[in-house]
């Protein structure tokens, strides 16, 4: 099959404890299988896993049909690429290694086409609550995860999991599309002012969103898959969300 399409999937929340977990794999899973036919490449943008976390020789049980099919599909030369989430910000090497995936750690703005994208998880996108800034630099700090890497995985990751499971988001309820007061379009608008970019593509707000920035650039907000299955795909011509 020609491969032209290039593809967008964040907050899959693969493990939440909400609804049918096992299903919720098995329908990601066919779907990496599906689109990589015509995949040019694969963009995973944050919360694939409801909670990753990489120790020194250790990582949380699970996911090991999404981590089997990933290998797979790169070795078969699909490239893939992964950003870290709020919920699986703690990858340190190994998943890119054994997977295969190209992690990024920050927002990337890529050519595909000739037309720019800029790509990022979202949680830390535009301008951040004080509260949740705080919460952020705590988890990205190496102190920190230096200091959760010595508690038991059995205590580390159970705590984990209380956690994600207590986010409204992971629920499945999301907070309204705020409008102009969105932060993710304030973001987009002020960085379109000085870069020329096509298409923004975010996920975390689990909002399934298309809303134009300025000229003819668009916001993308990527939808979940706890309850539905959403992506965007770009058929190297224009960008569209799907389910
Ligand atoms: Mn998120």
């Amino acid at each position: 099959m020609v491969k032209t399409n290039y593809y967008f999937v964040a907050d899959v929340h693969l493990g939440l404890q909400v609804g049918n977990v096992k299903e919720r794999e098995q329908r990601f899973v066919q779907w990496l299988e599906k689109v990589a036919a015509d995949a040019k490449a694969i963009f995973l943008l944050g919360d694939i896993f409801d909670f990753w976390c990489e120790y020194k020789k250790v990582v949380p049980k699970g996911y090991v049909r999404t981590l089997g099919k990933l290998a797979e599909l790169t070795d078969k030369g699909v490239e893939i690429h992964f950003f870290p989430g709020n919920h699986d910000l703690w990858t340190f090497g190994y998943l890119a290694e054994e997977t295969g995936m190209t992690v990024h750690h920050q927002p990337l703005e890529i050519q595909l086409e000739g037309k720019t994208f800029y790509l990022a998880h979202g949680d830390a996108t535009g301008k951040l609550t004080r509260g949740y800034r705080l919460l952020r630099a705590m988890f990205t700090s190496p102190l920190f995860q230096f200091c959760f890497s010595w508690i038991h995985p059995r205590w580390g990751i159970a705590f984990a999991h209380r956690w994600s499971h207590h986010s409204r988001l992971s629920k499945g309820i999301a907070v309204p599309f705020q409008g102009e007061k969105e932060q993710l379009l304030i973001f987009a608008k002020a960085y379109a002012e000085n870069h020329a970019v096509d298409y923004f593509i975010f996920g975390h707000r689990h909002i399934p969103t298309v809303i134009p920035v300025a000229g003819h650039s668009q916001l993308f907000i990527l939808g979940e898959w706890i309850s539905g299955c959403e992506y965007a795909v770009f058929d190297g011509t224009s960008l569209r969300l799907t389910s």
